[in-house]
């Protein structure tokens, strides 16, 4: 790790602490990400300074923080390469955004015999959804199968096979929050729109890892969370294609989403502000434009080298250090996600455990549970990297192991 990296960790507070009286190592950021001292920042300034609601006073903090709300909406058009800020709707994050076009496209669009293809590693707020507006409409669904065994890659040569005209919406992640596959979203989605398919990615695990551009993408929908993006909890974005966004009904009723109200009828205000009913999520929308300008400082490109570099060398280690550890997912082209069985030690224990140490991971099915079923595992354990993280803390990853595995066998 370049020094330039390892200067980066003064930027974020909560890094500096002791665990169980150890320094912290934090391999949870597949489950969220932590927050620099700008984002912070932004966020007491807002309530510090500006705050008010937005859209609808004139007076001058009414004003700032419309105006503050209205710029984070652009900076995050900037950022994902949309067409035009109305293109993007500010959600509560990736699973507000899957159900609002689950809802709103798929109650419009889809009826009795239509086809939702999604994939087998898909996490639960990429298929509950789905499930729900299938048991509504009487659409079925489908799968885009992963090869046998721990590699984690879909089974392109099945992609024909499932993707035929009957198909109207497939929804797939674009890096699995298990098995740290990047799937190859571009193709997908062109695929998609070959057999009139919407496509909907998942970027929860990208959007803060890797460069991502919904124009090359080719993607109609996409779906992430500031959490996982050094932003705030509780702000996420859905990206939608014009189009689609003008043709979709309203998500959810109620004030700021209408352009006209009677006691019978109401008309709706055009996208996005007709899928933000009520007060937003201000202050975490504001915060989370100031993530994407830290992001951006830093280089996304340089962000993805870095985070395969340590799940490279994670993988790595832990293959040729740790005996009898199954990890999942490809040894190399892949996400800052390691997950792994520890033979013979369940992975709370292997969790706990770690949390003595003052290492932290996630252990658990991972929201990905059909997954776990088809690799015959009920969890595993995960270590999830991030900028900011570096080789000296693989080396305690790696050593907690090793004493994990000591204690269990002896
Ligand atoms: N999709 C994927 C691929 C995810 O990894 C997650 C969260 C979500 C959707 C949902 O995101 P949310 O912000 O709406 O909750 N994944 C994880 C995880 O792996 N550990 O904790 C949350």
């Amino acid at each position: 790790m370049s020094p330039a990296w390892q200067n980066l960790r003064a930027d974020f507070p909560i890094l500096d602490q002791q665990v169980n009286g150890q320094p912290l190592v934090y391999l949870d950021n597949a489950a969220t990400a932590q927050k620099p001292q700008c984002v912070i920042d932004a966020l007491t300034q807002f309530y510090r300074r500006d705050n008010a609601n937005v859209h609808r006073g004139i007076h001058a903090l009414s004003m700032r923080a419309t105006f503050a709300y209205e710029a984070a909406r652009e900076r995050a058009a900037r950022f994902f390469n949309a067409a035009e800020p109305g293109e993007i709707v500010f959600t509560s994050g990736t699973t507000d955004s899957i159900n609002l076009v689950a809802s709103a496209w798929g109650d419009a669009n889809l009826r009795a015999g239509d086809v939702i293809l999604l994939t087998e590693m898909e996490h639960h707020s990429n298929l509950v959804p789905w499930q729900l507006l299938a048991r509504r409409t009487g659409a079925q669904l489908r799968y885009l199968p992963v090869v046998a065994g721990d590699s984690g890659l879909l089974d392109l040569a099945q992609l024909d096979r499932v993707l035929k005209p009957d198909v109207k919406l497939f929804a797939f992640t674009h890096v699995s929050n298990t098995l740290g596959v990047i799937n190859p979203a571009a193709d997908l989605c062109a695929a998609a729109r070959k057999v009139g398919a919407v496509s909907v990615v998942d970027a929860a695990q990208s959007a803060g890892h890797l460069p991502l551009d919904v124009r090359a993408l080719g993607c109609d929908f996409l779906a992430a969370s500031a959490h996982k993006m050094c932003g705030p909890t509780g702000i996420g974005v859905l990206y939608g294609r014009r189009e689609l966004l003008a043709a979709m009904p309203p998500y959810r009723g109620g004030g700021s989403m209408i352009s006209n109200v009677e006691y019978f009828e109401s008309q709706w205000a055009p996208a996005p502000q007709k899928f933000e009913a009520g007060t937003p999520n201000i202050a975490d929308a504001i915060a989370f434009g100031r993530a994407l300008d830290y992001l951006d400082d830093l280089g996304r490109e340089a962000i993805a080298r870095h985070d395969e570099q340590l799940a490279t060398l994670a993988y790595a280690r832990l293959q040729a250090e740790v005996p009898g550890i199954r990890l999942l997912g490809p040894a190399r082209h892949r996400s800052g996600v390691v997950s792994f069985d520890l033979k013979g030690v369940h992975a709370h224990d292997v969790v706990t455990m770690a949390d003595q140490e003052g290492v932290a991971l996630r252990g658990g099915h991972h929201c990905n549970q059909p997954l776990m079923r088809k690799l015959g595992l009920s969890s595993t354990s995960r270590a999830s990297f991030y900028f900011y993280n570096t080789e000296a803390e693989i080396d305690r990853l790696v050593a907690t192991l090793q004493k994990i595995q000591r204690f269990f066998a002896g």
